[in-house]
């Protein structure tokens, strides 16, 4: 390998970016994305990392993230830059062995820092890690449009976000059986929107942000992505039912719900079915 874009993991995590610049969901620098590495992943890269920079402490800890590697877009980066411009809208950053500092060892050239959602990012990778024995290692928080419509209008409850989407598309109670969190509008970037973020995260695979965006995680790219994708159509079908003013003349019933479940074997969060 002649150059560290050439391995796998940088690989996939250039190309979810402009998947999701062009589907719209990264107006300006809105939007993140980290992926914590594989052993392998850094072995690929190690060979083209530079002097590390200094430790940067955060306000939020993580024991299970000591000494990990992340891949992250940079803050105020543009995703539509990312292509282009990789050195300064990405960086790669190892976390210290107390799980409370990073520092950059590849990429974001020029003075640039890891995403201002960070702190959430790191905290959501955390509970995710646990809650999946390790599996998970993408988090990818998008500012996906008919999902963010949805929170002005709906009651900004995990039951009623969760139904709402597993009704507007056949496939949502099988891709996320659990259902979906909710978070108030809140303060972005900081350390109260990281916590409130992962409580939801212990249960759910993904979180709304209440006039802001998605929060969605995943083993991999093509999962996480698709997860985000999934809800965020789900959501511009019930808006589109919606803005037609008509009455809701059937929908998914509870009992198709759980047929559903059964039939492909997955457990459907039953505190949100009647
Ligand atoms: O620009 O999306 O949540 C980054 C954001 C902040
Ligand atoms: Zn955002």
């Amino acid at each position: 390998m002649t150059d560290i874009l050439q391995a796998p993991a940088m690989r996939g995590f250039i190309r979810m970016c402009m998947d999701g610049w062009d589907r719209g969901w990264h107006e300006r620098n809105g939007g993140n994305l980290t992926y914590r590495m594989t052993d392998e992943d850094v072995v690929q890269c190690r060979t083209f990392f530079k002097a590390p920079g200094p430790w940067v402490m955060m306000d939020v800890q993580a024991e299970n993230l000591a000494g990990e590697y992340f891949i992250t877009t940079g803050s105020g980066k543009y995703f539509r830059n990312v292509e282009p411009d990789p050195v300064h809208s990405l960086g790669i950053v190892e976390i210290n062995e107390n799980g409370n500092a990073w520092r950059i060892v590849w990429g974001l050239e020029d003075g640039g820092k890891p995403t201002s959602e960070f702190p959430s990012h790191f905290m959501n990778h955390s509970v995710r890690k646990t809650a999946t024995n390790g599996a998970n290692r993408v988090i990818y928080h998008c500012h996906a449009t008919n999902i963010i419509a949805l929170t002005y209008i709906l009651p900004l409850t995990d039951r009623d976000f969760s139904r709402a989407l597993w009704q507007s598309a056949t496939e949502c109670p099988v891709v996320f059986p659990e259902g979906v969190g909710v978070c108030p509008w809140m303060v972005p970037g900081g350390a109260d929107i990281a916590k409130a973020t992962s409580e939801k995260m212990k249960t759910y695979q993904a979180a709304i942000w209440a006039q802001h965006g998605l929060f969605a995680s995943g083993p991999d790219f093509d999962t996480t992505f698709g997860l985000a994708h999934t809800i965020e159509k789900s959501a511009e079908i019930y808006w589109k039912v919606l803005a037609t003013g008509q009455p809701i003349r059937q929908t998914i019933t509870d009992e198709v719900l759980r047929a559903i479940a059964k039939d492909f074997n997955v457990v459907l969060n039953e505190a949100f079915l009647n």
